[in-house]
């Protein structure tokens, strides 16, 4: 096992990972901006190392000086939790030319999943179901592209191979704003990643957004723990999440989960990853492979008692996995209630100090949060600051639990989507089960 494990990241997954290596007898290194300081899991840290300015640039997504700090500390692995260098092909090869671990996939599959061309070719081809679609980049040929989007039927939607979480995409409706779609697609995600590649698919109207969540050793043996819903979302912002999924035929979920894991093992898959699909009217269709560990993990956690964290890094320290298929049974109901600092109409960020910070307790209740009472939210990264997550026997009482929860939790001195959270939890739509990924932001008139 690793001796001593970096934290490439920060809040509450870096918190997360903290406990995951003290449970483990792991030393910890935390490394930090300078307005970073004072968070919660640079003081329970070993060791910490500031990295640079406060903007992510400088510091989080530095990686000369992540590398830099592996090698004072004599750091043998890093985790790089989600966002910042999380899916960076670029940092994982570096980290591995450096002699150190990167907890995570070999640099070549991070790179066959950015890629969302190459990563829908090798889902297909381990036989995941996918949206039907061009199935490649699309042609120069105009002619060409007006082909493919009558076999596959309007709307079409085009999307940038390098794009992925809802940016460079566009729906289109009739075959007169076709090539026009495509010109304009193509520019944009030129512009933003450096690639030009676009490729359609076929638009569906009302999906949810269902993933499945995989764990996989890189030496043959892969599982698969549940699927999650996360279809209430706003501007590809997902709020609030469950697992299982509502409502799908074992059947189907089933032979989803099965494909999934086929897919690890066709890959080489390493560590913890996710397939997102769309799914509608009983089918699953496959969109983008994550491969990281999600924000919203814990609910996969909750219902099956695995601890996916302490799983990935006894993986990428070359052990095989610790649990087998059969071991892993779903147990109950799980939700997670993601709390953002901002404002709950317009949803402008409001960082600012907490003076009080009280959390909900009791049965089946987790909070995850690097808050403290006295602890300032900086404006520099993302809003989120908690997670209150709850689990139950069942979905009723999990989304019960869930309301007393809240009714707890006070963040005082800032401004939170707490007001939304506990709307959220009242809606009769959202507590019959399977509204769609449009539902919320309806909800909210946008
Ligand atoms: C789609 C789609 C409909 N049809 N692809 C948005 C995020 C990115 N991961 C893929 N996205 C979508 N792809 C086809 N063929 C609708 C969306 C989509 C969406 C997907 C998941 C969660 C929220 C969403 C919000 C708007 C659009």
């Amino acid at each position: 096992m690793f001796d001593k494990v970096l934290i490439a990241n920060r809040g509450e997954i870096a918190l997360r990972i903290l406990r995951a290596c003290k449970e483990m007898g792991i030393s910890t290194v935390a490394v930090h901006s300078q307005v970073d300081r004072d968070l919660k899991h640079v003081r329970l840290a070993d060791e910490a190392v500031c990295i640079g300015p406060n903007p992510s640039p400088q510091s989080y997504l530095n990686i000369p000086a992540i590398i830099s700090a592996m090698e004072i500390t004599d750091s043998v692995a890093v985790h790089p939790g989600y966002g910042f260098l999380a899916e960076n092909a670029d940092f994982a090869e570096q980290v591995q030319k450096s002699g150190f671990t990167f907890i995570g996939p070999d640099a070549d599959v991070i790179r066959l999943m950015g890629d969302k061309v190459s990563a829908i070719a090798a889902m297909k081809k381990a036989g995941v179901p996918t949206v039907p679609g061009s199935n490649g980049s699309l042609p120069e040929n105009g002619d060409r592209c007006i082909e493919i989007a009558r076999e596959i039927g309007y709307p079409v939607i085009i999307k940038a191979a390098a794009g992925g979480g809802g940016r460079g995409m566009r729906v289109v409706h009739t075959e007169a704003a076709l090539l026009n779609a495509i010109s304009v697609t193509k520019s944009e995600a030129g512009a933003a990643f450096g690639d030009s590649t676009v490729y359609m698919e076929k638009f569906l109207q009302n999906p949810r957004h269902v993933e499945i969540q995989v764990m996989s050793d890189g030496q043959g043996n892969a599982i698969h723990l549940g699927d999650r819903d996360c279809s209430l979302q706003r501007r590809h912002q997902k709020v609030l999440e469950e697992a299982p999924a509502p409502g799908i035929p074992d059947d189907v979920r089933r032979d989803v989960q099965e494909s999934c894991v086929q897919a690890c093992i066709d890959i080489g898959y390493r560590g913890a990853g996710t397939f997102e699909f769309l799914y509608e009217d009983e089918r699953f269709y496959f969109i983008e492979m994550n491969t990281r560990i999600q924000v919203e993990h814990p609910v996969s956690e909750m219902v099956t008692g695995f601890d996916l964290i302490k799983e990935q890094i006894r993986v990428c320290a070359g052990e095989k996995l610790s649990i087998r298929q059969e071991d892993v049974v779903i147990r109950g109901h799980s939700f997670e209630c993601r709390i953002n600092a901002e404002d709950p109409k317009t949803f402008f960020p409001c960082p600012g100090k907490v003076n009080n910070f009280h959390t909900p307790g009791g049965l089946g209740v987790r909070v995850d949060s690097h808050l403290y009472s006295g602890y300032t939210v900086p404006a520099n990264y993302d809003s989120m600051i908690a997670k209150v997550i709850t689990h139950a026997e069942n979905r009723e009482e999990a989304l019960a639990r869930m309301r007393v929860a809240l009714s707890e939790l006070i963040v005082d001195g800032i401004k939170t989507n707490i007001p939304l959270q506990e709307e959220l939890v009242r809606d009769s739509a959202f507590a019959e089960g399977g509204v769609n990924i449009h539902y919320l932001e309806k909800k909210l008139g946008l």
